[in-house]
């Protein structure tokens, strides 16, 4: 069997996530590297990658030896536990997985905003405006405090008890803001993220799946250049591409 492609970069939130879930699974597979929003060849907006994933972001899934190919985060993660049987993390029963779909659901326009705090001090370029950042940070905060003061005060997970694609989903968004990678949210008043944060550090494949931002380091004062940040990217590629080979001996 060919491995499976993912197309992205290990900057990109809804991309780790991904890559976490197949770490964690011990899945093969092979990283594609995209850059987000160019036309160039290697780009998520080249035409060639637009008959892949239509709305031309990443991360994108193919799948060489069926031609399969699917774009949006949760949705590859879905579709992948739906297909190798990861029912742990996608569960079966309609009710638990009713929950994890919740997550997948409110993740967008929520907790996805956390990228709107990031964005503005990676693409200096791009003078995102002071307002766009202060509603991305009204709009997250009021996410977090969702998880907080109701799911995480009730279950160890965002979905209950037990680990899920809704906790691999929601940590590529508000594990990025932590003082040991960015730096840029204090998680002090919310005690039970606090702990969450803390349970999904023990969660294997942590650290290789999030080496781009220990790389990255704090950027709460200094925006990074590019050159860091190709590096980290390079470097994580390096260290992820590791990891498989381990899996396919
Ligand atoms: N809803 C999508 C969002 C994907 C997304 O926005 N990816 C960014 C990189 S983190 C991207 O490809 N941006 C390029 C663009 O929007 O043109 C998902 O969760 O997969």
């Amino acid at each position: 069997m060919t491995p499976i492609k993912i197309y992205g970069v290990p900057f990109s939130q809804p991309v780790r996530s991904v890559i976490w879930l197949l770490l964690v699974k011990k899945l093969p597979f092979e990283l594609v590297p995209t850059n987000p929003g160019s036309k160039g060849e290697n780009g998520s907006k080249h035409p060639s990658f637009l008959e892949k994933n239509p709305s031309g972001t990443i991360p994108c899934l193919e799948e060489p030896d069926t031609g399969y190919t699917l774009g949006e985060g949760h949705a590859i993660m879905a579709y992948l536990c739906q297909k190798y049987g990861w029912s742990d993390m996608y569960p079966e029963d309609i009710q638990a997985r009713g929950k994890v779909d919740w997550y997948l659901n409110f993740h967008h326009r929520n907790i996805r905003d956390a990228s709107g705090m990031v964005a503005p001090k990676i693409r200096k370029d791009l003078n995102i405006p002071e307002l766009a950042q202060e509603m991305a940070r009204r709009t997250f905060t009021a996410g977090i405090k969702t998880l907080n003061d109701q799911c995480l005060a009730k279950g160890r997970f965002i979905a209950g008890d037990d680990l899920t694609i809704a906790d691999l989903a929601a940590y590529g968004e508000i594990g990025q803001l932590q003082n040991q990678f960015t730096n840029i949210f204090d998680f002090s008043p919310f005690e039970n993220l606090q702990r969450w944060l803390n349970d999904m550090h023990q969660v294997e494949f942590h650290d290789e799946a999030h080496v781009v931002l220990s790389e990255l380091g704090d950027i709460s004062e200094d925006a990074p250049d590019m050159d860091t940040i190709r590096t980290a990217n390079i470097n994580a590629f390096v260290a992820i591409q590791n990891v498989v080979q381990g899996f396919s001996g």
